[in-house]
């Protein structure tokens, strides 16, 4: 059983408790064990399914809030943290499906109109429709400034031209939050977000991308793609705010991700150690074990205080928290990769087996030290705030 003492801390309030405790026996009992979809027709019908039991199970809410509620004000950030934490020490797989509803609904949440927020979070919510958050384009991905999308005004609304790519629940979505260039200004200021929902004439899949640790993702290709001008998320100009400002909140639950994934590792290693006979003793009992083990423990207690610390800052605080969301993305991701990395050392030639789970546990981390803001983009983000 992985330690749960880090639940004690002062960052969390007794509803953070509970909740963690309820999602952790929910997911032992729920999750489909052992799921290994390959195929794109698999993995799809395996995440579709797992959106639908998270939104039956009620736990999206904590993701996307009630259309009714204030923008932004019902994101417990807490809350999402421990919610991916938890999932992904029982599934990658149920990790992402539950945090793709939240990344793809957040710049709804915290910029939507009432309208918009009524016509797609519920469903969203609900676990009936998917999320997505097209951000990315082949040359433009740390680097969101350098986006050539465009959205052009139209009589109709706005008509959107471009390539994104490396999008997560391309093909599945029911919406996608899309970034574009309108021309403001240069840059990062010439950039707006828009809702486009999927069936939209000129929206199309370019590609399915397959990937070590199999999950939705496509290239979307938009021609004279033409949306409702009552698509736009706050107002022309405002998208690369609304991006980062989403992302803000989503970095912190990355690294919560990889914290479980390393909690699942350490757990694994450790049944590992004191159950594999070597020299006449177990492997629990020579130094070189323990002095690892302690590496691992201390590796995941740190992300731990790093990722709660930027959640209850949030939470609590209010504000932007581009600097503690960074440090918690990316010390948590860096060092789950370790940690995941020595387990899967501990069991020699089994840790490299298919099927094992620490052999998935290392696939399944390593995209976290590239999505949502790689981690050479993190340290520019410390760097720039220690300067500031
Ligand atoms: N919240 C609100 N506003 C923010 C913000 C945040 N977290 N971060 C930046 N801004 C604002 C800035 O204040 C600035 O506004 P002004 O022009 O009014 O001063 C504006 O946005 C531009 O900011 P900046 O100058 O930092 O832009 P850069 O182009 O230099 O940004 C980085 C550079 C690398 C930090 C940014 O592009 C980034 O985070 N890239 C990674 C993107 C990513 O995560 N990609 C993965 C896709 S999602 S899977």
């Amino acid at each position: 059983m992985a330690d749960t003492s880090f639940r004690d801390w002062p960052f969390l309030e007794d509803r953070h408790r509970d909740f963690a405790a309820r999602l952790d026996d929910w997911a032992a009992a729920t999750l489909p064990q052992d799921q290994h979809p390959h195929s794109h027709d698999a993995v799809d019908a395996a995440c579709r399914d797992l959106v639908a039991r998270l939104g039956a199970g009620g736990w999206l809410a904590c993701a996307v809030p009630e259309p009714g509620q204030p923008p932004g004000a019902a994101i417990d950030v807490r809350m999402l943290c421990l919610a991916r934490e938890t999932l992904a020490r029982h599934s990658g797989l149920a990790d992402f499906a539950f945090a793709m509803q939240g990344l793809g609904t957040g710049s709804i949440s915290l910029y939507g109109d009432a309208a918009m927020r009524a016509r797609i979070l519920p469903r969203v919510r609900a676990g009936e429709s998917i999320a997505a958050f097209a951000l990315s384009e082949p040359d433009a991905g740390s680097d969101v400034a350098a986006m050539t999308t465009t959205a052009t005004k139209v009589a109709e609304g706005w008509r959107l031209d471009g390539v994104k790519t490396w999008i997560s629940n391309g093909g599945i979505a029911g919406h996608y939050v899309v970034f574009a260039r309108t021309g403001e200004a240069p840059g990062a200021r010439g950039l707006s977000a828009f809702v486009v929902e999927a069936g939209t004439p000129g929206l199309t899949i370019a590609e399915r991308i397959a990937v070590i640790a199999p999950h939705p993702l496509a290239t979307l290709r938009f021609e004279n793609c033409v949306i409702p001008a009552g698509n736009l998320l706050g107002k022309p100009g405002e998208g690369f705010k609304v991006a980062m400002s989403t992302l803000d909140i989503f970095r912190p639950t990355v690294g919560a991700a990889a914290l479980g994934f390393a909690r699942r590792a350490m757990d694994e290693a450790v049944a590992r150690a004191k159950s594999r006979a070597m020299f006449g003793k177990t492997l629990a009992d020579l130094d070189l074990t323990q002095a690892k083990l302690a590496d691992m423990a201390l590796a995941i207690d740190t992300s731990a205080l790093l990722v709660y610390r930027a959640a209850w800052t949030r939470d609590v605080r209010g504000g932007r928290i581009t600097r503690e969301a960074a440090m918690a993305k990316l010390h948590a991701t860096e060092s789950a990769q370790s940690v995941i990395d020595a387990a899967v050392q501990m069991f020699g030639g089994l840790g490299v087996a298919s099927g094992q789970k620490v052999e998935e546990l290392y696939r399944e981390v390593r995209a976290l030290r590239i999505y949502e803001g790689a981690s050479e983009v993190q340290k520019l983000i410390i760097g720039r705030q220690v300067l500031a």
